[in-house]
């Protein structure tokens, strides 16, 4: 069957042009005026972009005694119904190991996802095992390993453990991810908040200030730097980690920064004198901040020194919220977005004047796919390219709310934020699997595994220590040691 989407002006990260798109089964075939296919997409005051992708998803996850109930099922269809026609979610492997957990996270994914996925792997501690594990995970097609700073007594690696991991890393060709917040000051402040009596959602905020962030963001980004890696640092939400993002990469260091559209558009306000639930249904981590924190990150999106938005999307009920009633430590960190991530981006970034067409395209998709090296099969419109597509109507509007999303949530933290700029029909590999106003359904299983290789050599560091010590240093001991020396 070929396809063709006719009429439309296409947008790509370096570009806008008018042309039609032929497709042929599952990928582009051909670009250019005047082409023909046994069926048609009216593309006419359109724009046509690469789908987007959400790097940043904890579908289904187990995290703090209960399971994110956001499923693999109506998450990926809520992204489709967004735009959002890939997702990159964070397997975490329990005591049976990383390899368990792949299986784990591929099963529910391939039963269930309507539009296509692939994984990060987490690293959460340091042993023998795992460093076997990872050689077998990047065998299986991922090549990218998160490490959590925060999360004490439960995600949180050392310093020692990530050095190593990163090393490891390194050797595999495989791109570390780090959750850059001091898990140890966040532990303290959280104690000292609960003895004071600050038991409520605020206490969340207080407890994890942005010098905590951009401490971890730091020291991160060095100790990438010593084992020779680049570094992928998540949910940059404030100027003291994105300052340490732009210093490091001009001195040249191949550090990559990803904000979340909740810390673009949602502030710290949304904390204080709220009612309980309002306030918990938006605990994350890190938390959303003071105004003058987003006109950093926007900034950093316009100038290159954040490349990425993503969401995070980790949504928890107003129930499951409710655990951490009068202890704020116990409420489940997280929040969604996944639906919502390119209609708001779009009204408050390209409509404002923040952001080009073009940027809005790269920061959706294209950066990312590039990040993480699936380009260009996704993230591009070229010919081979998946026709992962959105055919994107800027007239399009809505106010966004509970009551008629896709996703499953009893609630919406951009809940009545009016958006305009939506899809008309988004395309997954060729097939329309939404469509505007057309009773759209999912499609479990339809989504597939997309794997990705390790990098080509570019793990370049700028310090200069490794030339004193032996090239392959790493050692494989399960102990906590400094590695090489
Ligand atoms: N932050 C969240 O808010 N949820 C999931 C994990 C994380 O780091
Ligand atoms: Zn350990
Ligand atoms: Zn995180
Ligand atoms: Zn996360």
């Amino acid at each position: 069957m070929s396809t063709v989407i006719k009429g439309g002006t296409i947008v790509a990260a370096d570009r806008s042009y008018e042309a039609d798109i032929l497709i042929e089964g599952e990928t582009i075939k051909a670009i250019g005026p005047d082409l023909k296919g046994e069926k048609v997409i009216d593309a006419a005051g359109a724009l046509v972009m690469p789908g987007g992708i959400d790097p940043h998803t904890h579908l289904e996850m187990p995290f703090m005694g209960t399971t994110a109930a956001e499923t693999w099922e109506s998450g990926t269809f809520a992204g489709l119904s967004g735009g959002t026609t890939m997702v990159v979610d964070f397997a975490i492997p329990n005591d049976k190991g990383m390899l368990a957990a792949f299986d784990d996270w591929y099963g529910r994914a391939d039963r269930s996802a309507s539009g296509d996925y692939s994984f990060h792997m987490c690293v959460t501690g340091w042993d023998e095992r795992t460093f076997d594990e990872m050689e077998t995970i990047v065998g299986r097609g991922i090549n990218t390993f998160k490490h959590f700073m925060a999360y004490k007594g439960a995600l949180m690696v050392n310093d020692d453990e990530m050095f190593a991991s990163f090393q490891r890393c390194a050797a595999l060709g495989a791109l570390p991810l780090v959750h850059a917040e001091n898990g140890d000051i966040v532990a303290a402040l959280q104690q000292k908040y609960m003895a004071a009596g600050v038991t409520g959602p605020e206490g969340h905020a207080y407890s994890r200030p942005p010098e905590v962030e951009g401490e971890a963001t730091n020291r991160a980004i060095m100790i990438a730097d010593a084992a020779g890696v680049p570094v992928y640092i998540v949910h940059v939400s404030c100027e003291q980690a994105h300052e340490a993002i732009r210093r490091a990469r001009q001195k040249g260091m191949r550090v990559y920064g990803e904000p979340l559209i909740q810390h673009l558009v949602l502030d710290e306000t949304e904390y204080f004198n709220k009612d309980w639930d309002y306030a918990a249904r938006r605990v994350m981590s890190p938390p959303f901040r003071d105004k003058s924190h987003q006109d950093s990150l926007w900034a950093g999106l316009a100038a290159g020194s954040l490349q990425i938005v993503a969401t995070d999307h980790c949504s928890f009920t107003t129930e499951q919220k409710r655990f951490g009633l009068g202890n704020f430590t116990k409420i489940p960190n997280g929040t969604g977005g996944i639906e919502d991530r390119m209609p708001v981006l779009w009204t408050k970034g390209v409509e404002t004047g923040r952001l080009t067409e073009n940027e809005f395209v790269a920061v959706t998709s294209t950066n990312i796919a590039k990040a993480l090296n699936i380009y260009p099969r996704k993230g591009a419109i070229v010919p081979g390219a998946d026709a992962d597509l959105v055919v994107w109507d800027p007239k399009l509007s809505k106010t966004i709310s509970a009551a008629s999303q896709k996703s499953i949530i009893d609630y919406n933290v951009f809940e009545g934020v009016q958006v305009s700029g939506l899809p008309r029909y988004t395309l997954s590999r060729g097939e329309v699997v939404w469509s505007d106003g057309q009773n759209s359904t999912p499609q479990p299983g339809r989504g597939k595994f997309i794997p990705r290789k390790p990098f080509p050599a570019v793990n370049k560091a700028v310090s200069k220590w490794k030339e004193l010590t032996a090239p392959r240093a790493v050692t494989r001991s399960p102990e906590h040691m400094p590695i090489g020396v």
